[in-house]
């Protein structure tokens, strides 16, 4: 599926767009999902493991930050990340055997909704080796107004910066970090049906959004099957015991087999605890820690 100019790209710069990552027909039906999970949070009042809710949000105008881990809300979600041109780009740039860490759908809503604060995913869950990437299936067109992912080239090569604030892990980088090269930012716009693609260390965020559209982008976050998970999102599973464990890996393979021999590099790391006060979604990790902002709201 990508060319190895593509390949080069992502190599050096850390990020990728790709357009028409899934056909018109998987597009509508994504779209169609994400838009009836939308209208059902009209009725909720209060974050949950299903929504995450943005100030303002009301049985009249739904304003989400993000609905949570999609793929287990419907199982469309999962199938189209198997059998899609996405499958293709994965196994391009992780190899034969990936597996699934989380998905969710940042569902920005519209005239002001949340901005990202700058961050690597890396910091939010340290592997035994840095072979793992998020994708952004942008289900609308995003625009530059709508609040786009923006990422830092080649950052991923550079050093983790540090996310800690306040004494917590904050899930954001201090915009003042002198290594922070700002400057360099790129814009990440695109038709409905374009992907992003960004390494776990490229530091990306995004700012508010200020069009009268919902920005709704669903990221996969993926690991090649031999990076193995030392803390973070993935290591609810040190709790489930053995069987269930490997039953859950299992579960989530989304190409090719687990791998017993994980790859072992030498990685900077360091882990993201203690945790910020509130940890539901990254929105209420940056918020509750006292992140800075990038960006003006
Ligand atoms: O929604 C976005 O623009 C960025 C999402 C992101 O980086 C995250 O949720 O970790």
């Amino acid at each position: 599926m990508l060319t190895q100019e593509q390949k080069d790209f992502y190599d050096t710069n850390g990020y990728l767009l790709v357009e028409d990552a899934v056909t018109p027909l998987q597009l509508a039906r994504l779209l169609d999902i994400t838009d009836r999970l939308i209208d059902a949070s009209r009725a909720v009042t209060e974050s949950s493991d299903v929504y995450d809710l943005d100030d303002g949000h009301g049985p009249a105008a739904p304003r989400l930050t993000r609905i949570k881990i999609p793929h287990q809300r419907d199982p469309y979600f999962w199938d189209v990340l198997r059998h899609s041109a996405m499958t293709e780009v994965l196994t391009d740039l992780l190899g034969p055997d990936t597996n699934l860490l989380t998905s969710k759908l940042n569902t920005k809503a519209p005239g002001g909704g949340r901005a990202v604060e700058w961050h690597q995913d890396w910091a939010f869950y340290p592997h035994t080796n840095d072979h793992l990437l998020a994708f952004g299936l942008m289900l609308e067109d995003v625009t530059p107004d709508s609040g786009p992912l923006m990422v830092i080239p080649g950052s991923h090569r550079g050093p983790v910066l540090s996310h800690h604030m306040n004494g917590v892990f904050a899930g954001a980088i201090d915009p003042d970090d002198p290594l922070f090269e700002r400057h360099r930012a790129v814009t990440l716009t695109g038709r409905a049906g374009s992907m992003t693609v960004h390494h776990v260390r490229t530091l990306h965020g995004s700012a508010p959004n200020l069009s009268e559209r919902a920005r709704k982008i669903l990221f996969y976050e993926i690991a090649a099957a031999h990076a193995w998970p030392l803390l973070g999102s993935g290591s609810y599973f040190h709790a489930l015991g053995q069987r269930r464990f490997w039953d859950d890996l299992n579960d989530r393979m989304i190409t090719g087999k687990p791998c017993l021999q994980p790859r072992v590099e030498p990685v900077p790391v360091r882990m993201p605890l203690p945790p910020a006060p509130v940890t539901g979604s990254i929105f209420k990790t940056q918020q509750s820690a006292g992140a800075k902002s990038a960006f003006s709201q």
